[in-house]
């Protein structure tokens, strides 16, 4: 019995062997006590709606249907690059979309599940465009543009964060320490679990003599990632290579 935990998988039909690396995940011997398994961002390397149609999408969806068909329960929340990913293809994918943050309760323990964009406040920019994008009403009107001007607009973004990104220091494009331990503190949890820095790791914070965890998940690459699982003995990230 065990949640797993994956995130920043960045489907796209540029690199096939990521799509395969992460089926060959969920066809492995990990599936045999998987109870549920959280999507946390970034599953699709850019989103501009449930109607655009790409096959590794479909791919997606058929394996995902196939895992939750099977009774494995299936939790997908927005990343940064697929926050525009809809109600609609979560439930053709047998899955729920869940909010950013998230708490879950698993084994006596609380964990705050993020995808993490949300605690790299150095990066002044990033988030205000970040809580523009993310209004209702700016998604709303950019997903009643036609198809081809959104995908104009989706690789515009990604070559400006590109170069935006080239021109930052790291630390910018970091989580905060200290935004870490305030939003631990204001969901009273002990444990968050994130994606979106591609820095998997395990941090400890030594606060009042408490101690607070940040486990940090992986993204994927054509043989695997840094996955998280959660069983009876706490929460382990595990490496998973194809
Ligand atoms: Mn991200």
């Amino acid at each position: 019995m065990a949640t797993y935990l994956v995130s920043d998988i960045h489907l796209s039909e540029e690199r096939p062997e990521v799509t395969q690396a992460f089926f060959s995940f969920l066809d492995s011997e990990y599936r045999h006590d998987m109870d549920e398994l959280f999507l946390l961002g970034d599953l699709f390397e850019f989103w501009v709606g449930d109607d655009h149609v790409i096959p590794c999408a479909e791919q997606f969806q058929q394996k995902i249907q196939e895992l939750s068909r099977s009774g494995i329960k299936i939790y997908m929340m927005h990343g940064n690059r697929d926050f525009l990913l809809g109600k609609q293809f979560a439930k053709k994918c047998g899955g729920k979309l869940i909010k950013d943050p998230t708490i879950i309760n698993r084994f006596s323990q609380k964990f705050l599940l993020l995808h993490g964009d949300s605690l790299c406040i150095d990066d002044v920019k990033y988030q205000k465009g970040r809580a523009f994008y993310r209004k209702p009403w700016v998604k709303w009107l950019f997903l009643r543009l036609p198809l081809a001007k959104r995908l104009s607009v989706a690789e515009g973004f990604r070559d400006e964060s590109k170069q935006e990104s080239a021109k930052k220091q790291t630390y910018i494009m970091d989580v905060n320490q200290s935004e870490v331990i305030r939003v631990l503190r204001h969901f009273q949890c002990k444990t968050m679990i994130h994606g979106h820095t591609h820095k998997p790791k395990h941090h400890e914070y030594k606060v009042n003599q408490e101690t607070l965890d940040r486990q940090v998940l992986g993204d994927w690459h054509s043989n695997g990632a840094y996955i998280g699982k959660i069983t009876e003995s706490g929460f382990q990230l595990v490496k998973f290579s194809c």
